[in-house]
């Protein structure tokens, strides 16, 4: 692994003359330090935040102001993926600028091995302070910050305890405000630092099973929200992995922890939810409400109990209410994330840290709000595959700015590491998207790879990988199936209809097949017996956790 070092900016000699270059031009000492001092890096990521619900993404079920300010005043990216549309995959991606079979987190069971190399290890090493908070879920602990307080595993939206150096840590009220003081906190330590920062702020927000903060409860349960055109999606002319799918808001959604109906209401009714533990989730979530929040709770979700009881909807009329319900609580959660990036926006004004420091606005993955019936994520269909992706650097990015090149997680690292003129290790699959500020023209990728891996597991998404460009997308749904689908997504955006069989689509067909295996090869995945080991020991992990039964 080559990783090489900026001499100018970092030897101790080359830094005495930066010194002494300053002090002799010490009226110009401000703008040099500007132009000079790498910047700051303040890392945003939410979880599982659907650019449907983003309205400088043109969202029409949310206003995400604070958001939105970051795209008007930087770069908002139209065609931004992920490798592998999951948690703990993603964020290892972003980490080390691989895909998963490289850096060894497939899915959410598998545990990260710290010992590798990450961009913040990087910058931790090149004079950067580096710190992580909020949401982790890599299992392992993490290493290159030299501060970081994250949440165990999901973690929880209420009073939520948090992992440290120094063991769990008990906190009061909502994770989202509780997770951006902690931000504050840090920042205010390393505000006046000769030192640049990289802070990674990452949300649990708004995960299922989407518990909004207090200040959210009743805002935003006014309105009826628009149903997409797909909620009723039949899932002909799709492969078995569509109809097989365990994440359809008519069925896997729980009324109980994700539509907040009282397990005793349901026991009354005689309603049972698709997975017996989730009215155990429900209990245990509501428990550690405070006295005083369970009153509010209950002043706000009580009448929606009472009006189930007296008019339980059926059939598409009780899809049509989850949905709705889904969608409050969903945006609700995400509303406190936004005013909470606007307290840390404001910070950033009022400390004069605006200027140098590169805002990146992100999410783990895409979501389904309701699109071919579904919530969650996992396939390579576009709103799982896509995520939402906002830059703001004014030093170098035009405000206004949209990209619509295909970019994708594993850019990140290279990106951030280019920005501070620091060498990008030869075997980080990325790319840096410093180019691609500055002109349309640069030449860029025309293809993208996928693969996605967590089947038998839960919401049972089956294994696939796949390629798209700008037009089209195949894939190869594999392990206990062997089908292949194709999209045509100038003619079907919604992807509906798999036209791999069809006879016009025979050329473009083969052509994809061509570009898919040399992309495994480039991106080093075309190994056979590594997937038929990792199904091995796979099976036997999901046995043990009681995910899978024969
Ligand atoms: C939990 C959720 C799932 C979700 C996974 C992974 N169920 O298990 O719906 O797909 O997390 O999400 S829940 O009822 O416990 O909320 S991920 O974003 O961490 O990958
Ligand atoms: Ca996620």
């Amino acid at each position: 692994m080559k990783l090489k070092i900026n001499p100018f900016k970092f030897s101790p000699s080359n830094g005495l003359l930066l010194l002494a270059l300053v002090l002799i031009i010490s009226g110009c000492k401000k703008q040099i330090e500007t132009k000079e001092r790498p910047p700051n890096i303040l890392f945003i990521m939410t979880d599982d935040h659907a650019y449907q619900a983003i309205s400088a993404y043109g969202s029409n079920l949310i206003k995400t102001p604070n958001i939105d300010r970051l795209a008007t005043e930087g770069v908002r990216f139209d065609n931004s993926f992920v490798t592998n549309s999951i948690c703990s995959p993603s964020r290892a991606t972003a980490l080390t600028g691989k895909f998963s079979h490289l850096n060894g987190v497939r899915d959410n069971l598998d545990v990260f091995d710290s010992t590798q190399l990450t961009f913040p290890k990087i910058l931790q090493a090149n004079n950067y302070h580096t710190a992580v908070v909020g949401k982790w879920h890599l299992k392992s602990e993490p290493t290159g910050f030299d501060f970081w307080k994250v949440l165990p595993d999901q973690g929880h939206y209420y009073n939520p305890e948090f992992r440290t150096p120094n063991g769990i840590e008990a906190s009061k009220g909502y994770v989202t405000d509780v997770i951006t003081t902690a931000a504050l906190d840090y920042l205010d330590k390393v505000k006046e630092s000769e030192k640049p920062f990289l802070l990674m702020y990452q949300h649990k927000a708004p995960h299922r099973q989407w518990w909004p903060s207090m200040d959210d409860l009743q805002t935003l349960k006014s309105s009826p929200y628009p149903t997409p055109s797909t909620l009723f999606d039949s899932y002909d002319n799709r492969g078995t992995a569509a109809k097989t799918a365990e994440m359809r808001i008519a069925d896997h959604m729980a009324l109980s922890a994700d539509n907040k109906l009282k397990p005793k209401l349901l026991e009354k009714l005689n309603i049972q939810e698709f997975l017996g533990w989730y009215t155990e989730a429900y209990r245990e979530r509501y428990h550690r409400l405070s006295e005083e929040e369970k009153k509010q709770w209950d002043a706000v979700y009580g009448p929606i109990n009472t009006h189930f009881e007296n008019n339980p909807p059926e059939g598409d009329c009780l899809t049509l209410w989850k949905y709705q319900r889904y969608m409050e609580d969903y945006l609700g959660a995400l509303q406190s994330v936004d005013r909470n990036i606007g307290r840390v926006l404001d910070y950033l004004d009022e400390h004069n840290l605006t200027e140098n420091t590169l805002v990146v606005y992100t999410s783990d993955q895409g979501f389904y709000l309701g699109e071919h019936g579904w919530f969650d994520k996992r396939f390579m269909y576009e709103q799982s595959f896509k995520t939402p992706l906002i830059m703001r650097y004014p030093n170098q990015i035009p405000p206004g700015t949209v990209i619509e090149q295909l970019v994708q997680n594993i850019d990140y690292a290279p990106t951030f590491l280019n920005l501070a003129n620091l060498a990008i290790p030869e075997d980080m699959q990325g790319k840096s998207l410093v180019p691609l500020f500055k002109t349309n023209e640069y030449k860029w990728r025309d293809e993208l790879y996928y693969h996605y891996y967590e089947f038998p597991g839960i919401h049972m998404v089956k294994r696939h990988y796949g390629i798209r460009t700008e037009r089209y997308k195949l894939i190869h749904f594999y392990y206990d199936v062997d089908e292949w689908e194709l999209y045509d997504l100038k003619l079907d955006p919604d992807e509906m209809n798999n036209v791999y069989d069809q006879e016009g689509y025979r050329t473009i067909r083969k052509e994809l097949h061509q570009k898919l295996s040399n992309l495994r090869t480039v991106y080093r995945d075309n190994s056979d017996a590594q997937n038929q080991h990792y199904i091995t020991t796979d099976i036997q992990r999901l046995k043990d956790l009681g995910w899978y039964s024969e």
